[in-house]
């Protein structure tokens, strides 16, 4: 059912141990050079399109831009062994909080050098020096960067151990994926968060029906991806993956299997308000099903709705926000589709900071259905992701002009404008002008306070070429706290001036989140999904950034890339 692509986890994951050697060899005081080599390479094989492994296999790995024979070695042995002794033995030589540090937003390996140096060995000690206003009298930090430090403690905190939807998703698929081929597995789902499409996800549960539950719980816990076993049952298992991530397994009969998966997606008090609609109608459900004094159903989710005098409700939607109430009155909002979406309007290509050409994004998204895109490359004077000025923007018009008349599908020229910190946008009226769709999005000055950062979005809003704000709040899940928005504010602006709210589907940007997209329709105002894709693979993030849109109930009307492309324009004028 998930249809990624299991090639970029290797490449990930190698780029991860090549990532975290250059960390480490930076803390150690290592010479610069020899860092950055492993940095520079870990970004290379990330971004590559093949499988990093057939790359060796095929001999090839000599070739691979920045890989030296050094750090080749170091790949080799990760493919070959999926361990790093290299890695392992750096790590011994550092006192174990030294992770946690580095997890911190804003916190390099510099900055860990230079903690470690002063005796801070952990988050805890590091918040007891900032909090007693130790770390400002440090030469190169100052009160600024400790009370910095102390946000992003606080938001380590909240975020725990959990791993991105989008993540999460291609495990999951992985995971099942494995499970599938054994003859012994008849029906399997995810459930939990993962169903709900939750931005962020605790452990990964699946469920499962078999005739012969012992062997296929075997079979799990003896799966390829598997690190340990923490517990084993005759019908349940639970695993930590090699990624650390926790996965449960269920098999169930086949008689219980829609009580149980009703019961193992929840959320727990979507569940809850369901067991007490039950015990009001004189009977009782649990993951074993729904009971009078005899079995009621439970065999399927529709069969035990159904019989509790309800509508089915989306998994997305299964949150205890008024939806029971609705699904009472069969009522409830029929929610946007992954197919009905024909269109992506915000991708990036290798004219600013994509990996692939306009030619490649476009014939991707061909395959994927799609009847439009929009290239939205940087434009302006955004230095880092190699924005585009006027002249290279006329260029890539040409390009696109020609692809057009060649490919089977339509692309837009767009454009992701930056809202600088005063509050005006990095290019002129005249270019913006002539693009066909422009996107403007903050992308510093996060912490400028809530005022100051809604009175930049709406400006850029009340500018007649902007047609949507992409990514409103900024936030990176996994790194840092957007920016504080009056979204009743910015809401009534798109009302005013017509201007589109994204739903921007980058695993760790997930922005607008499902509450304010909620809010936004409930205004009845549009908003757009999008990928933000950097690279042909990322297009598929769709379906994260349609999860997050049905999460916040957006039917296929409220979404302006499920219209046709002239029905589509005309509603961004
Ligand atoms: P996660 O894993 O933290 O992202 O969130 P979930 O929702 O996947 O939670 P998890 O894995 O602890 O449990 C899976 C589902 O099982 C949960 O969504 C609802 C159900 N469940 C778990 N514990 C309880 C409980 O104590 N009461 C009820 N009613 N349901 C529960
Ligand atoms: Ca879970
Ligand atoms: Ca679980
Ligand atoms: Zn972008």
């Amino acid at each position: 059912m998930f249809t990624y692509n299991v090639i970029i986890m290797k490449n990930q994951e190698v780029a991860k141990i090549l990532y975290d050697i250059a960390d480490l060899l930076e803390i150690k005081g290592e010479l610069v050079f020899k860092f950055v080599a492993y940095r520079r390479a870990a970004q290379v094989i990330e971004a590559l399109s093949r499988d990093i492994e057939d790359i060796y296999k095929d001999g090839k790995l000599d070739d691979v831009n920045g890989v030296g024979p050094g750090i080749a070695k170091k790949v080799v042995e990760y493919l070959e062994t999926e361990r790093s002794k290299y890695l392992e033995d750096l790590k011994k030589g550092l006192p174990p909080g030294f992770g946690e540090l580095l997890a911190l937003e804003g916190i390099g390996p510099k900055k860990v050098k230079l903690f470690l140096e002063k005796k801070i060995k952990n988050l805890k000690e590091l918040e007891a020096a900032a909090k007693a206003g130790k770390l400002r009298k440090i030469p190169t930090l100052g009160e600024k960067t400790e009370k910095n430090i102390l946000q992003s403690i606080e938001y380590a905190k909240k975020r725990g151990g959990r791993m991105l939807l989008g993540h999460a998703l291609l495990l999951a698929d992985e995971i099942v994926g494995e499970l599938k081929k054994n003859k012994n597995v008849i029906k399997i789902n995810p459930a939990g968060s993962l169903r709900r499409m939750k931005e962020t996800i605790g452990d990964i549960d699946i469920l499962v029906t078999s005739a012969k539950p012992g062997a296929v719980i075997d079979y799990f816990t003896k799966m390829e991806n598997v690190a340990s076993v923490i517990a084993q049952g005759p019908t349940k298992a639970s695993v930590r993956l090699k990624n650390g991530m926790q996965a449960d397994l269920r098999v169930l009969p086949e008689k219980e299997y829609g009580s149980a998966l009703m019961y193992f997606t929840g959320s727990k008090e979507h569940n809850i308000e369901l067991r007490k609609m039950a015990i009001s109608q004189k009977m009782k459900l649990s993951e074993y099903g729904l009971f009078s004094n005899k079995f009621v159903a439970g065999r399927s989710e529709e069969e035990v709705y159904r019989k509790l005098g309800l509508q089915y409700i989306e998994p997305e939607m299964r949150e205890s926000r008024g939806e029971i109430e609705l699904a009472k009155k069969g009522k409830l909002p029929k929610i946007v589709r992954q197919d009905d979406v024909i269109g992506d309007l915000h991708m990036h290509s290798t004219w600013s900071d994509g990996k692939n050409t306009v030619e490649e994004m476009a014939l991707a998204a061909k395959k994927l259905g799609y009847e439009y895109i929009c290239i939205a490359d940087h434009i302006g004077h955004l230095t880092i992701a190699n924005a585009l000025d006027k002249k290279r923007l006329e260029k890539q018009r040409k390009e696109i002009d020609l692809l057009n008349k060649k490919l089977d599908i339509v692309i837009l020229q767009g454009g992701e404008v930056d809202i600088r910190a005063d509050g005006r946008l990095d290019m002129d009226n005249q270019t913006l002008e002539k693009l066909d769709i422009v996107l403007a999005s903050l992308h510093s000055s996060l912490k400028a306070g809530e005022e100051r950062n809604t009175k930049r979005i709406i400006g850029a809003m009340e500018n007649p070429h902007v047609d949507i704000i992409a990514h409103p709040s900024g936030r990176l899940i996994d790194q840092r706290e957007g920016s504080l928005l009056n979204m009743e504010k910015i809401i009534d602006k798109s009302k005013e001036t017509n201007t589109i709210l994204e739903v921007d589907a980058q695993p760790n940007r997930l922005d607008m989140n499902d509450v304010n997209v909620r809010a936004t329709i409930e205004h009845g105002c549009k908003i757009a999904i999008d990928t933000d894709a950097h690279s042909v693979d990322q297009l598929r993030f769709m379906n994260i950034g349609v999860g997050t849109a049905r999460r916040g109930w957006a039917t296929k009307k409220d979404v302006i890339n499920t219209y046709k492309l002239d029905k589509m324009m005309k509603l961004l004028k």
